[in-house]
């Protein structure tokens, strides 16, 4: 068990760590304190009718990023530091799938096109070399709350590599998607989004294009629906509640994943932006990247050329965005709509999801 997890660290488990400081002094920038301006959404409308399922986002231009003063937000230091600093952003109009791709809906495709995913495949030998053959299993990351208090500075004491766990068991081998139609898909690495995307005639979506709509037009708010975590009490997201991560309360009605769209959409009808599973964006992820942005309005930015985390820098990792059930002020309170994640594109885990885009004119 023990060499299995050794290896689980080099395929998998390593990716979910949250940053602390160790980059700070590379992202500050004097134009953090230049803040939020305003959202201009563009005026023009599509030309044909919202697809299945997708919902219009103008695009315009926008202020991205994240204030370093949400650090207070968070125990754990650096939860802003790489959404630094905020810059001017303009993206062109797309649609956007409403909800996380489904678990019916990733199963039309899988039925469609025998595809099999990244957890469903044994990893080989060449790309592991030294490990033992009975340690290169299939598999996945699952999340498997300690019986003890623990320290936060350690995540293996929370991610399992769990032999068997896929999309189709996601909790390891005994599980199934019984009752689960309408959750979100997870286990599903940045090859196996991807896949279902062009498959659908649709691709991931942006940094700067996921976070244009999942602000819904409004300008440097801390949540999709505004400032305040849970406006009058109401819970907005599905998230973490408790202490973190022995005991998920499931005070917001859910704990663990929930069905996609139980909780209210923002202003563009986009549902669980913000928490349920994290969700893949197409850009690779660099903590330095929103540096090489300001200064002036970036249109249509796609990411930097290539990867680079300083906490894992041989990992080639892409974005995520939105946090997950997972996510708590105890420790990654990446709900907050700025804030940023990322993760080794050949991982998967059990709170990890996507959504789809796709251009009026096929872009
Ligand atoms: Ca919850
Ligand atoms: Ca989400």
């Amino acid at each position: 068990m023990c060499c299995l997890y050794a290896l689980a660290a080099r395929l998998r488990i390593c990716l979910f760590a949250i940053s602390p400081a160790v980059f700070a002094a590379e992202t500050e920038s004097p134009d953090a304190a230049l803040g939020f301006a305003a959202t201009t959404p563009n005026t023009t409308s599509p030309q044909t009718s919202a697809p299945t399922g997708m919902v219009w986002i103008p695009g315009g231009e926008f202020s991205m990023g994240s204030e370093e003063s949400c650090e207070s937000l968070c125990a754990q230091p650096g939860v802003t530091r790489d959404a630094q600093p905020i810059h001017r952003v303009y993206v062109d109009g797309f649609w956007m799938d409403a909800t996380e791709v489904t678990n019916e809906a990733f199963a039309i495709f899988v039925q469609a096109t025998n595809y099999v995913t990244v957890a469903e495949r044994a990893p080989r030998a060449e790309d592991f070399p030294g490990a033992p053959p009975e340690n290169l299993v299939a598999g996945s990351i699952v999340f498997t709350p300690p019986d003890r208090p623990v320290q936060l500075t350690n995540h293996y004491q929370w991610w399992n590599y769990c032999k068997g766990a896929n999309w189709r068991h996601p909790l390891g081998p005994a599980s199934d998607l019984k009752g689960l139609r309408n959750y979100p898909v997870v286990h599903v690495a940045y090859e196996d989004a991807h896949a279902y995307a062009t498959w659908a005639g649709k691709r991931l979506p942006t940094e700067a294009e996921w976070e244009f709509a999942a602000r819904g037009g409004e300008t440097g708010r801390l949540y999709p629906w505004g400032d305040e975590f849970a406006p009058g009490g109401k819970q907005m997201a599905n998230t973490f509640q408790g202490k973190f991560p022995l005991n998920d309360t499931g005070a917001d009605r859910f704990a663990g994943i929930a069905p996609v769209a139980q909780y209210p959409p923002n202003a563009y009808g986009l549902y669980d932006v913000s928490g349920n599973v994290w969700e893949w964006c197409s850009d690779w992820y660099r903590p330095d990247y929103y540096a090489t942005l300001a200064g002036a309005v970036a249109r249509n930015p796609a990411g930097p050329e290539s990867s680079f985390d300083p906490l894992e820098p041989k990992e080639k990792k892409r974005v995520h965005r939105g946090g997950s059930f997972l996510c708590t002020n105890e420790y990654c309170t990446r709900y907050m709509v700025g804030t940023r994640g990322k993760g080794e594109v050949s991982s998967g885990a059990n709170h990890l999801g996507f959504r789809c885009v796709k251009s009026p004119a096929n872009k």
